[in-house]
């Protein structure tokens, strides 16, 4: 059984249909994806459509685009400006592919990996992973998950603390899963800083390098920051090379971190 991992795909359905040609799948394999499906590339419904067709096993976690979307689309807009967003607003099934997005999970845990879009806390074991990942999964799966999707927005509480309650700790842990890229050595968030990490930044650093990481000998695997890249260490797997700038889609295969690419088909 191969467990192949896809990183940010942004709509680019062709490129990603190109890139799983590629593997030559069994139906023992598995595809899992980093998140941000849709929004910016040509067709967010096709490529939810064509991930949810898949024969095989797929776990995709959210990103902050999906979440974006999901956040747009409760207001049941006519029309947004961007065109690849457009195509689920205007689906006959749009309610079926929004269904379809706001159940999926913010983290996946399987034996040593850990799939996210974004990152995961120092602080944050593997259980306690499970268990945030779960307690944001039952809002958006709720009847209330509008409501609850509108108090999401904003960078603050921009540090962690187990007392945090209600929307600022939820906030917290969705802003941390799907938005996280720099932190300071005491623990606050900068969700402003995009830069890659090769230019120094005074006070901060990516948040895999943390001295405190708790999830340290797991092997995590997460997309969302394209100016990093591809990034293989031993326990750290970045997967997000901007395909719908232009880039290439990114794959690794577990097994033995073989590596995948496709460029962008427009
Ligand atoms: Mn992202």
């Amino acid at each position: 059984m191969g467990v192949y991992v896809i990183g940010d795909v942004h709509g680019c359905v062709k490129t990603l249909a190109a890139l799983i040609d590629q593997f030559e799948v069994g139906s023992n394999d598995e595809i899992w994806f980093c998140g941000d499906l849709v929004n910016r590339g040509p067709s967010s419904a096709n490529c939810i459509r064509f991930i949810s067709s898949l024969k095989i096993k797929t776990v995709s976690v959210l990103g902050n685009h999906d979440l974006y979307f999901l956040n747009i689309c409760k207001d049941n807009p006519k029309s947004i400006a961007d065109k690849g967003l457009c195509s689920i607003l205007e689906a006959s099934d749009k309610l079926d592919l929004i269904d379809w997005l706001r159940n999926r999970p913010m983290a996946h845990v399987e034996k040593n990996n850990i799939l996210v879009h974004a990152g995961i806390y120092p602080s944050w074991d593997t259980k306690k992973v499970t268990l945030l990942s779960e307690e944001v999964c039952k809002e958006l799966k709720s009847h209330n998950w509008q409501t609850f999707l509108s108090n999401m927005w904003g960078n603050y509480p921009n540090k962690w603390n187990d007392n945090l309650e209600n929307f600022d700790r939820k906030r917290a842990i969705v802003n941390i899963f799907t938005r996280m890229r720099y932190i300071s050595r005491d623990g606050y968030l900068d969700f402003l800083l995009k830069k890659a990490p090769s230019k120094k930044i005074d006070g901060f650093s990516p948040w895999f390098n943390h001295e405190s990481l708790k999830t340290r000998k797991e092997r995590i695997i997460f997309g969302h920051w394209s100016s990093l890249g591809l990034l293989i260490r031993k326990n750290i797997i970045s997967l997000d090379t901007g395909c719908v700038w232009g880039g290439l889609l990114t794959a690794v295969r577990l097994g033995d971190c073989k590596i995948y690419s496709q460029k962008l088909i427009d």
